[in-house]
């Protein structure tokens, strides 16, 4: 009978709260705090999930006419999504600070709440302009240890942070099904909501991304912005040089979380260059690119801002951009020889 086989596999699949708990064995020292703040994001991305798949339906979409720190028009959806992600992580004692992109300065935990040794620097909801047009979008998270001393209020310090110290990051892809991605240094997993649980359920164990890949994503219409040395690049990738490298094939949502995903699964490098316009790209350094990167070096693969690793970039500022070239390991190494090379 059908219905019962369906039944008996759900009672063998993993959950993404077992398979937390089963990673958290790795250290014999752990007090299950991580454990906890990683399901607060689980629960987070369920919430944020429900909305986003009412998208059009509810009245949620569309611009507030409100302008964010990087000087954007604010959605309505990312008001919903920061919220949630406040809600989850402000008051659970696990964290001693907060930072996102959505508020210009670190966000405290209020007074009389208790704070914690984590401290988690995220992106609600990226790939803004893509969500009026149904069009796949993530939410990304980077989880440090707290470097200030005490278990008071944490500060900016805790959240400045070079990416390698990373004790966990992750990323919510809401696409045609919805993903949550992370990794605590011990491979990276990747859980399938299942809408008729209300669970996340491991579906992709141990991701690791190929060395080549098949893949190039950037935003081309910036070609004449570039520096040479990234119009070398990209003509490499294209296959359109005298190196007889092997032509990849374009691909590009214009949602982060989106286009990196599908290259770690399939092997390819997604590029932000800096350019003209953009001195420094456009992705921010600490909730953007270091989550990611860690991520991808944990699948074997790689990111550079085009001449240093993105994880030892030692950051000054909260906000800060990066260029960014992350993927297949070979064609990311590529990039930095031929971006650093006279
Ligand atoms: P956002 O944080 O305002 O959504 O911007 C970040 C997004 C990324 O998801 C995506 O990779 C990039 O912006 C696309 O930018 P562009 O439209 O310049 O290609
Ligand atoms: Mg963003």
């Amino acid at each position: 009978h059908a219905g019962a086989a369906v039944k008996s596999n759900l009672a063998h699949v993993v959950t993404i709260e077992r398979h937390i708990m089963d990673q958290e064995r790795m250290h014999p020292e752990a007090t299950g705090a991580l454990s906890n703040l990683l399901y607060d994001v689980g629960l987070a991305a369920k919430i944020i999930n429900s909305h986003v798949r009412m998208a059009g339906l509810a009245d949620i979409l569309g611009s507030t006419n409100v302008v964010n720190v990087q000087g954007e028009v604010v959605q309505k959806l990312d008001e919903f999504a920061e919220a949630t992600m406040q809600h989850a992580l402000l008051h659970t004692g696990r964290v001693c600070v907060l930072a996102s992109e959505e508020d210009e300065q670190p966000i405290l935990i209020p007074v009389g709440y208790p704070s914690g040794k984590y401290t988690i620097l995220y992106d609600p909801r990226d790939g803004s302009s893509n969500i009026d047009v149904n069009v796949s979008i993530g939410t990304i998270f980077s989880i440090h240890s707290r470097v200030t001393p005490g278990d008071g209020p944490g500060s900016l310090v805790d959240c400045l942070q070079p990416g390698r110290t990373q004790v966990a990051a992750g990323y919510v892809l809401y696409g045609s099904s919805t993903m949550m991605v992370y990794t605590t240094g011990h491979g990276v997993h990747g859980f399938t909501f299942d809408p008729t649980i209300g669970e996340f359920l491991l579906s992709h164990p141990d991701i690791t991304t190929p060395a080549v890949g098949k893949y190039y994503s950037v935003n081309e219409s910036y070609f004449p912005r570039w520096d040479p040395k990234v119009q070398a690049l990209i003509k490499r990738y294209k296959g359109l040089d005298d190196n007889g490298g092997e032509a990849k094939n374009c691909r590009y949502i214009g949602s982060l979380v989106a286009d990196f995903h599908r290259n770690l699964i399939a092997g390819g490098v997604f590029c932000y260059p800096a350019d003209k316009k953009a001195p420094t790209g456009k992705l921010r350094l600490l909730y953007e690119c270091a989550p990611l990167a860690f991520i991808c070096e944990q699948a074997g693969g790689y990111a550079s801002d085009g001449t240093q690793a993105i994880l030892d970039i030692v950051p000054t500022e909260l906000h800060q951009r990066s260029p960014l070239y992350i993927g297949s390991r070979d064609d990311v190494r590529m990039a930095e020889r031929m971006l650093s090379g006279s």
